[in-house]
Parts: structure tokens; sequence; C-alpha cells
């Protein structure tokens, strides 16, 4: 396989709703989509990064740079054996996991339709043919509205309910819907909203039987979390933490965590996941497959990912129209009444691209190679 010329496409999606977490408040998107060409075939990605460095360092104009200067021409007019030889060839970048992620899962794309293979063959995945689903709720204007938006979410048939946490919209939150709905699988997500100094404080969750709480402390402090793990009984989810294999080898020996979130912009792409997989699942540790609000190319790349074995709990990926008046595969994901995706078995990642959407959303373009 020889990438001979890679696309790139910003799209501006709005949100159907805004998203509100810890550290800010998303109305729409800006996200890029990579596309890379070979042998007159192509094949798609989604650079997950946000339209501000706060989740984490990447932003969509940064992702750009990276993958038209840096990444894209490291891996053009090379000879591949597959798409496994992506992830190496731009790693002498630092950081910058969700750009290189963008072309990383977009040869991953190329190579299934090369072979006329739904993409979750060709990862390797499978191990199910429907995807349990959750959602994740972001921070609502009052706690009556929250309860309603979670009611909403629980008569679609979502088997997981997030929701997002930050100082002075904690403990008491989660006690509310704890009340009204006490038998829920419910968890909540803090995006590093807190310090070990708020140990006493989050302890106070312990009350409420969550499934987990994500990433309380902060992005980069996996040696905290192991401290605030020891003082909790409700398991820790690394999400910003877990950036790297090695990343969950440490946090699991550390004891930082009992569960991990694997999000394949976060990690660089489908090489980096499947190693942060297998090592979680060598210990015994489940993880549940992230999302970052992603348009139907970064969803439908998620939902392959969310068939390998470990995958066991329900994801942050969900239906289309949760996000999108109009998404840019057609048909949309969609969510079946008992809170699953059903895997498609089309080449690639599985969804027909609408073409002539794509073109109006378009922003900027621009081919490398
Ligand atoms: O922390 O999981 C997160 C969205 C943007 C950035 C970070 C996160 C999220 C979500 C939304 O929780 C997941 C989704 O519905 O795509
Ligand atoms: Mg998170």
């Amino acid at each position: 396989m020889k990438i001979e010329r890679v696309t790139l496409r910003q799209i501006r999606m709005p949100l159907v709703r805004p998203f509100e977490t810890s550290f800010g408040r998303t109305t729409e998107r800006h996200m890029i989509l990579v596309e890379v060409h070979a042998g007159g075939a192509s094949g798609w990605g989604e650079v997950t990064a946000g339209e501000n460095p706060f989740y984490s360092e990447e932003w969509t104009a940064s992702a750009w740079l990276i993958l038209r200067d840096y990444a894209a021409p490291r891996v053009l007019n090379r000879d591949l054996a597959g798409p496994e030889d992506v992830a190496p060839l731009t790693s002498q970048i630092r950081g910058h996991h969700m750009a290189r992620a963008g072309l990383e899962t977009a040869a991953w794309d190329l190579a299934a339709r090369l072979e006329g293979v739904p993409l979750w063959k060709k990862i390797g995945g499978g191990a199910r043919t429907e995807i349990p689903c959750g959602v994740s709720i972001g921070i609502q204007p009052s706690v009556e509205e929250l309860l309603d938006v979670i009611a909403r979410e629980l008569a679609a048939g979502y088997q997981r309910i997030k929701i997002k946490i930050k100082p002075g919209w904690d403990v008491d939150v989660v006690r509310r819907v704890r009340e009204r709905f006490p038998s829920i699988k419910l968890m909540a997500d803090a995006n590093s909203a807190y310090t070990l100094a708020d140990a006493d404080h989050l302890r106070r969750l312990d009350d409420y039987y969550l499934m987990m709480i994500e990433q309380p402390l902060s992005h980069d402090d996996i040696i905290d979390h192991a401290a605030l793990q020891a003082r909790l009984q409700t398991p820790i989810c690394l999400d910003e933490c877990i950036r790297t294999a090695h990343h969950a080898e440490q946090a699991i020996r550390l004891r930082a965590c009992g569960i991990i979130n694997i999000k394949l912009g976060r990690v660089g792409g489908f090489r980096e996941a499947k190693l942060v997989h297998d090592a979680a699942q060598a210990a015994g540790v489940p993880v549940w497959c992230g999302g970052m609000l992603e348009s139907g190319v970064g969803r439908a790349h998620n939902i392959a990912l969310a068939t390998l074995p470990d995958f066991v709990l329900p994801g942050d990926v969900s239906a289309s129209k949760r996000y999108w008046e109009r998404d840019i595969i057609q048909p949309p994901v969609e969510v079946t009444p008992h809170g699953t995706i059903a895997l498609r078995d089309d080449p690639g990642f599985g969804y027909p691209l609408d073409s002539g959407f794509l073109r109006s959303i378009t922003v900027r373009e621009e081919a490398v190679g």
C-alpha cells in the first residue's frame, strides 16, 4: 500500500444542543477529515481535537498544521506493509496524537477498503455484533433539566448514563439523580476539575454506587489518581491521562484506575488503541470507547474499535441525531430500542458518505502530495 495523496478538509457542524463540561462549552464543532488516496481508492479519518486547547493541548488549527507540514509528508509515497506502519512513521512528532490519529485511522479505512472487508474485521475486532451504548450528558442549567434529559435518554434505550461534574455541580447533583433513578448504570466525568485536596469531598460520591468516576484529577497526573483511588471505593476510570499503552500499564501497576476509557484520537489511532486494549485486557481491566462529539466518520471508527473483546462496558458512542441535524454519513448512526448499535458489513468504516452535504459544510480544503 502506497499513499499517493492526502486531502485535508475542515468542516463546520453546529451541535443540535450545546455540550458543557468542566473545561468549557461547545456549540459548534470544527473538525478535520483526512482522506488518503492509493490505487484509485481512498480512506477516511477524523481529527477529534476540540476547537480550543482545553481538553488537551491540541485544537483544530494546530492539527491542520501538524498534518500538512509533519504527518502527511512522512507517510506519502512510502511502501507500507499495512496501516500498522503509519503510526511509527509519525512517532517522531511529540504529542499531537489526535492529528496523527486522523491520518492513521484513514489508512486503516483505506486498507480495509482495498481488501473489501469491514474496518472492524481489519482491526481484528468482531467480538460482538452490537455495541452497547451509553450517553454523555453535559452540565445543564438546572438539576430538573438534567433529570428530564436523563429520563429521555433512558426512554430511548441507552444502557448507561454519564453526567459531567465540576466543583459546585457534583455531589448534590449525583444524589438527586440517584434519588430519582435508584438502579440505573450511572457514572460521573470531571474532566480533571479537582485536585487531591478534594479527596474528602469526592469520597462522598461513594454513597451513590457509581459505576466509576472518570478523570477527577489533572490530565497528566497518574500518581495522584493512585493516591485518590486508595481512598475511594468507586473505581476511577482514566481518560485524559492515558495517551499510550505504556501509560495504561503504569496506571494499572500503580492502581490508579480500575477502568480505562479508550479514545482513538487521544492515543494516536488504532495501532496504539489496540495496544492499550491488550494491556488492559491482560490485567483484567475493562475498557470502553469514549467519544469526542464526532461526525459520522469518527463515530463509525469508534464503532469498529468497540468490537474488540475487552470493550465490555457501554461507551459514549451514541446516535448521530443526538449531535447533528444532519450527519455527513447516510444513513446516520442509529441506536436500537435496547441501546445498541448494530455492526454493518460494508467495506471500510461501513457508512456511505453524503459527499454533497460534506462539500456544503467544508470551510477549507488542501491536498498534500
Ligand atoms: O471527557 O469524555 C470526555 C466530549 C468532548 C471532550 C471530552 C469528553 C467528551 C464527552 C462526550 O464526554 C462524548 C460524546 O458524546 O461524544
Ligand atoms: Mg472523559
